[in-house]
């Protein structure tokens, strides 16, 4: 089946839901991953992208009671619920300011309190501070959410936001599209059709957004399909797309608490196969909280070709106890790409270039043994505290 699939990937042809669930059962790992890698190394070459970003949860107050949710609290008043006020959030913004992040990322629980000019004075607060920064705030759900609860269209939300300094959606909020999985692990927030209407209204407003997929608790290889190809289907209509980010489930702390987390194998698996089948979406991304950075510097062979960025805090992984920590410094990230054999790009949310990073001539490992033969009694660079930015050429040892 494998060798069918790969002519048609080399002919340029189109996969059907029935090669995506092939895909899925191939027994040939490493040779789906090659088929994945080669997908990417023609799309990308080498080039692997990361960003500056900072992630930010202003509140986690939700009405929603979503199953695999170890974050969210219902009211205000219970133990761990958290909202922050302005100035919390601005000023952590304000203390990364001599390292300033190109991009923050904002994800909310659904709170039913807040009056709707608290984001918008969020928003202008963070533009005030640092005017070029790329604001990626609110999922569909969010603003799904927005719309029902101030009483306004997607469009009126989606505009004043905008206009308050909002530049593109982040792709939380997908869960798994297929009513069967959805009604089960996420029945009281906006349904597949919603999530996908506010992106198509985004796109067609000329904003860029990404997709997730919260993949390995209920759902089956047939639902993951599925979840894809809709994917697909939206971005054949609008191309508004940028991103394709599988999220690999954490069972800590929520109601599927009893089921196991998905193993590397199945997460290099999905990368793969969202590659092969999302034949007109530019970037699959390996968000490294979520598959862990080793397994996320592996799917860098595996099909991705973004790592997301440094992130800073995080807390919905966090809740549900991931072992990744909460930040990578900018040069781990670059350490962490190069060897996976590949060229660290420092990107702006657009994937414009910030900074292209040498390639490192072995894997940087190897040589460190290699110096470390040389020279025995050298100290060998500490890469972690590196400055912000730099490279491993311009460490000092
Ligand atoms: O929507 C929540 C997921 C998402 C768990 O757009 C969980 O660039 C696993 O969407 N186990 C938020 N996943 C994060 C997100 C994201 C991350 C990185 C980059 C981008 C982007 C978007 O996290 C939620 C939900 O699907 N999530 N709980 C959990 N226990």
């Amino acid at each position: 089946m494998l060798d069918h699939i790969r002519e048609m990937v080399r002919a340029g042809e189109r996969l059907s839901y029935e090669d995506g669930l092939a895909l899925f059962v191939e027994p040939d790992l490493l040779a789906l991953g090659q088929l994945a890698n080669e997908v990417r190394e023609k799309r990308h070459g080498d080039r692997t992208y990361f960003n500056k970003n900072m992630r930010l949860e202003v509140t986690n107050v939700c009405v929603a009671s979503c199953l695999f949710c170890s974050f969210a609290r219902l009211e205000a008043h219970m133990p761990g619920a958290h909202t922050m006020s302005l100035e919390q959030a601005w000023k952590e913004l304000e203390d990364r300011m001599d390292d300033p992040p190109t991009e923050i990322h904002v994800v909310n629980g659904l709170h039913p309190g807040l009056p709707f000019s608290y984001y918008e004075d969020l928003l202008r607060g963070f533009k005030r501070i640092h005017p070029g920064v790329h604001l990626k705030c609110f999922t569909a759900v969010e603003i799904h959410f927005f719309a029902k609860h101030y009483g306004m269209t997607y469009v009126e939300v989606l505009e004043r936001l905008r206009a308050a300094g909002n530049d593109s959606l982040p792709g939380g909020g997908a869960e798994i599209f297929h009513p069967e999985v959805r009604t089960k692990i996420s029945d009281d927030k906006a349904t597949a059709d919603e999530y996908l209407e506010v992106h198509r209204v985004a796109h067609r407003m000329g904003m860029k957004t990404n997709v997730t997929m919260l993949f390995g608790h209920i759902e089956t290889f047939a639902h993951r399909v599925d979840h894809i190809l809709r994917c697909r289907e939206l971005q054949d209509e609008t191309g508004g797309i940028q991103a394709f980010i599988p999220l690999a489930f954490h069972p800590d702390g929520n109601g599927m608490r009893n089921l196991p987390a998905p193993t590397a194998i199945d997460d290099l698996r999905t990368f793969a196969v969202s590659r092969l089948l999302l034949d007109n979406v530019d970037h699959i991304k390996a968000f490294w909280v979520s598959s862990g950075p080793d397994v996320a510097q592996i799917a860098l062979r595996f099909g991705a070709d973004d790592i997301d960025g440094t992130i800073v805090h995080e807390t919905i992984y966090k809740a549900a106890n991931t072992a990744s920590p909460g930040a990578l410094g900018y040069h781990e990230l670059v350490r962490l790409i190069r060897e996976a054999g590949r060229v660290p790009v420092e990107r702006d949310t657009f994937y414009n270039v910030v900074k292209e990073h040498p390639r490192a001539d072995l894997p940087e490992a190897a040589s460190k043994v290699k110096d470390r033969e040389r020279k025995p009694r050298t100290k060998l660079p500490v890469v972690a505290s590196a400055p912000a930015g730099a490279s491993a050429e311009e460490v000092p040892s």
